[in-house]
């Protein structure tokens, strides 16, 4: 009732006469493989059923007499289950994926079987159809079969071992408390099926920052407790990366150097892998942030990012790891005085040269925008832009810029228009999507990896509806071609339990919340005007004269970054063909991302017809009320769904109605001064 299930609650069917009242026959379920993954599938099919029939289903290892049917059975091709090979025949579907798998039902056997290559696939395809069976799907003819776009399919937990987390919305750390790993750990495994449900396959469980406390969980003192969490994970076949710090052969090891060519560091990487490795065998790799916002890294000792990653990954490689490099590379001391620097080029501008030097084992993970999780960016001209190398593009859940999880705001459709732009790198149709999931340019290696929304909050991301976005990461990983749309029915059919009409209103709230926050917050593409280091709130000219790159240059001309060619920094450039030009073009640049592109007068006109200074003017006010319809929306449903989660939600939203007064008061007002041209309407205070 509050929310700590999640999706995978199964909720039974209150009203049996619900039209869509997911009531299923299956109660027993046929399995005859040991090992750990099927173990798990085999239990969770169990935890669902069992919610759904309001008692346990039978397990059993061969077919039942024929009183137990309609049954389900599970287990790997050539696996010793009698069902499944029946009911696919001698000629199982080919999967191409140890990930994949296929679900088929059978009037003759009475019987819904999943099959696949290896363990792993029997666990998506049980959370497949439990999926089905939580949303009322129809279950006679099934003939589905699936493996997932992405090989890597990752969360990036930003958690540090003081129990606290960097951008963290909804409590503390589930891992973590006084600097140790904890003892219960539970709530891990919890979040473990919450991941494999959806599809997800790595986890990385420390802050990509990492400090003193957390540069330890290489060492022996350590290891054991990384261990305990890597075991958790193994069950739910997700594989366990650690963070690490470039400088730790320095501040752990004694080493007076990082150098990455030293031989002393490298044969010191080299031992910490072998003793990892002793620990977790199958021990994912380390994700870096290196030379990144006061984060060691390889220019220390004038050598580059492929110096660095490669150091790294000759030490995992025997063993099969990974290194994961981010290329959130900038110079967070930039002069605001000078226009021509420009951070938005900075990760192009640093990864491009190196594209072809990198170790098999590296796989660069790219920010889908060139700045960092704004509300509207482009799409980082970076990817696409290294074919010879491995990588992967990373997003946000974590809502840090969007409202930290007390504003509603459903990050699928911007993630899907990022999977969807086509960057022309090889002509048209090359996608973000197709480069991320390696097709584009024949890469083994690739993916989508995303920082988590999640923390110890019972409903483990605050705004109960914030989960929508956990939920939709990951299912968009597995599968982009899922609309935004059909991804949020599921989540609120298994969530809220599929009955109108709530479904249909949650739908329409969760599909509005994006354009939503950006019409009250930072106008067209501009970003940044939120308050410094926490980032909630609205603060004009907060970033504006200080270091970190991230300005809007509005003055009583105008507003924008000139990112042209002609006249600005150049940035534009960075895009292939005709996307360069729609960019660096006054008039084909959209509405959305002009102010990111052009510095222009208050009095230019949009697309729309509109001048910039009456749109923001127009969205601040619209936004306010559309954030007031929300909680309008919400307030209809009173009644008729659990009194928790009812007002959980309706709390956020008036919070939500409330802030966003103040973002449209705040921006009107700032905008009015330095302008000087009134509302055409007259609404703005001065
Ligand atoms: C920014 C966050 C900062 C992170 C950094 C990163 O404000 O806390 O450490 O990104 O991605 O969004 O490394």
């Amino acid at each position: 009732g509050n929310g700590y299930e999640a999706w995978l609650g199964y909720p039974r069917p209150a009203s049996a006469s619900s039209e869509h009242s997911p009531v299923t026959p299956y109660h027993s379920i046929i399995a005859a493989e040991q090992d750990e993954v099927t173990g798990t599938a085999v239990a969770e099919l169990v935890r669902g059923l069992s919610s759904l029939l309001g008692s346990a289903p039978l397990v059993a290892a061969d077919a039942l007499s024929a009183a137990n049917r309609p049954c389900i059975a599970i287990g790997t091709w050539g696996g010793g289950n009698p069902l499944v090979e029946q009911v696919f025949g001698g000629d199982p579907p080919r999967l191409a994926s140890p990930e994949g798998y296929a679900i088929r039902s059978s009037e003759a056997h009475s019987c819904i079987a999943i099959g696949a290559d290896a363990p792993a696939g029997l666990l998506y395809g049980a959370f497949h159809l439990l999926r089905l069976l939580g949303t009322g799907a129809p279950l006679e003819a099934l003939d589905i079969s699936s493996k997932p776009a992405n090989r890597l399919r990752m969360i990036n937990q930003w958690d540090n071992m003081d129990g606290t987390i960097e951008r963290g919305y909804a409590g503390a750390s589930i891992f973590y408390e006084q600097n140790r790993i904890k003892d219960d750990l539970q709530r891990v495994e919890d979040y473990a099926r919450m991941l494999a449900s959806v599809g997800l396959n790595a986890i990385s469980i420390n802050n990509v920052n990492v400090f003193a406390v957390e540069t330890r969980l290489i060492t022996a003192e350590m290891l054991p407790d990384v261990a305990r969490v890597a075991d958790i994970f193994r069950k739910y076949a997700i594989r366990s990366f650690l963070s690490i710090n470039f400088a730790a052969p320095m501040e752990i090891g004694g080493l007076d150097t990082a150098d990455p060519l030293d031989p002393a560091v490298r044969e010191w990487w080299r031992e910490r892998a072998a003793e990892i490795y002793a620990a977790i065998p199958d021990f994912g790799g380390f994700l870096v942030k290196a030379d990144s916002e006061h984060r060691p890294g390889p220019f220390t000792y004038g050598r580059d990012h492929a110096d660095g990653s490669n150091m790294l990954a000759e030490a995992l490689s025997p063993y099969g790891g990974l290194v994961i490099w981010r290329c959130f590379v900038y110079n967070c001391k930039q002069d605001w005085r000078d226009r021509k620097t420009d951070r938005a080029r900075a990760a192009y501008d640093h990864f491009t040269p190196l594209d072809g030097r990198f170790h098999d084992n590296v796989i660069l993970q790219i920010k889908n925008g060139p700045m960092d999780f704004q509300v509207r960016e482009p799409v980082s001209p970076l990817i696409g832009a290294i074919p010879a190398t491995h990588q992967v593009v990373e997003f946000q859940i974590a809502q840090e810029y969007t409202g930290q999880q007390r504003h509603l705001c459903y990050l699928v459709p911007q993630w899907k228009q990022v999977l969807d732009f086509d960057t022309l790198s090889r002509g048209e149709g090359s996608t973000v999507k197709a480069i991320a999931d390696g097709s584009l340019y024949g890469r083994a290696w690739g993916g989508i990896a995303a920082v988590s929304n999640i923390g110890d909050d019972p409903n483990w991301t605050g705004h109960l509806l914030a989960q929508a976005n956990l939920y939709g990461y990951g299912r968009l990983a597995w599968n982009p071609e899922l609309s935004a749309e059909d991804i949020a029915q599921e989540w609120a059919q298994l969530t809220f339990g599929p009955m109108e009409p709530v479904v249909e209103t949650v739908c329409r709230m969760l599909l509005d919340s994006w354009s939503i926050y950006e019409s009250y917050t930072a106008p067209l593409g501009v970003g940044w005007m939120v308050n410094p280091s926490h980032h909630y709130g609205p603060n004009v000219d907060g970033y504006e004269y200080s270091m970190w790159g991230t300005y809007h240059f509005a003055d009583c001309g105008g507003i924008g970054v000139d990112r042209t060619t002609a006249t600005g920094t150049g940035y534009a450039a960075q895009y292939n063909g005709s996307n360069a030009e729609r960019y660096e073009v006054l008039e084909s640049c959209p509405d959305e991302l002009l102010l990111f592109f052009h510095h222009v007068p208050y009095t230019h006109k949009l697309h729309s017809g509109t001048s910039v200074i009456q749109h923001i003017y127009n969205a601040h006010f619209e936004g306010v009320e559309q954030a007031r319809g929300l909680l309008a929306q919400w307030q209809e449903l009173e009644g008729r769904l659990n009194e928790q989660l009812y007002s959980q939600v309706a709390g956020r939203l008036k919070e939500q109605a409330e802030h966003a007064c103040e973002w449209r008061d705040i921006i009107n007002t700032y905008f009015w001064r330095k302008s000087g041209i009134p509302d055409e309407l007259g609404r703005v205070i001065y």
